[in-house]
């Protein structure tokens, strides 16, 4: 199959911006695509970003239920619906993103996070991510408002950034690894390149 498609990487790295790019040419190509982002995509799931992203501090495993509840919510709504029709779903962010910030970044344990998030999404999983990288100077000098977790610091980025390199090793046959620092029309090529590879 193939169409549900995640972007991943460390803040900045260029999810949104390759997302829509990558929406347009599907598109064109006559393909019905529904464009979603982590935290959020329903209506309990803008409610529990808003509060992850811009509330009062929360406790590293409610951090890490809050994103779970989130994602089970846009799954049963809307992901597993789409998928089902035939469409394809471009993901910003993922399970992918708990794995990394989470597991690594809070350091809660990546396996540990992925037991927590695997009963609510019923089998429903990325099937090819596509991890944009950039360094964690550039990824954050790229960000318009930092948010809770984006102003954690270097630190905190760059273990995000080790994990989700931990991830892509450990699944080579999922993760499609581009470096997000090239110009844009690069960076949406070779990810076209990837899709197009593997439908
Ligand atoms: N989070 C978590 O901890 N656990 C989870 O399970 C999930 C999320 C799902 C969600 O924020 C926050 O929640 C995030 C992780 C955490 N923490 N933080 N911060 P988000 O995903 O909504 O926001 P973000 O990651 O910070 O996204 P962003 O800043 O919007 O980055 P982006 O989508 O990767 O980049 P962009 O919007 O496409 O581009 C940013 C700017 O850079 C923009 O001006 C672009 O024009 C520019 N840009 C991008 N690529 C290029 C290239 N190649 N050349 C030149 N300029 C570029």
């Amino acid at each position: 199959m193939n169409r549900y498609v995640a972007l991943e990487g460390i803040e900045g790295a260029g999810k949104t911006s390759v997302s829509a790019a990558l929406a347009l040419r599907l598109e064109e190509a006559g393909h019905e695509v529904i464009r979603v982002r982590e935290p959020g995509g329903t209506a309990v799931g803008e409610g529990l970003r808003q509060l992850l992203l811009d509330g009062p501090p929360v406790t590293p495993w409610a951090e890490a239920l809050m994103f779970a509840a989130a994602r089970s919510q846009l799954v049963t709504e809307v992901i597993r619906p789409a998928l089902d029709r035939g469409a394809w779903v471009l993901s910003d962010r993922s399970v992918y993103s708990s794995l990394a910030y989470q597991g690594a970044g809070r350091r809660l344990g990546m396996d540990s996070v992925r037991r927590i998030n695997r009963p609510g999404l019923a089998g429903t999983w990325p099937e090819v991510v596509v991890l944009l990288t950039v360094s964690p100077q550039q990824g954050l000098a790229r960000q318009a408002r930092p948010d809770r977790i984006g102003s954690q610091g270097l630190q905190f980025q760059r273990a995000v950034a080790e994990g989700f390199a931990r991830l892509a090793g450990e699944e080579p046959e999922r993760f499609v690894v581009i470096d997000g620092g090239r110009p844009m029309e690069q960076v949406v090529a070779a990810a076209w390149d990837a899709l197009e590879a593997r439908a």
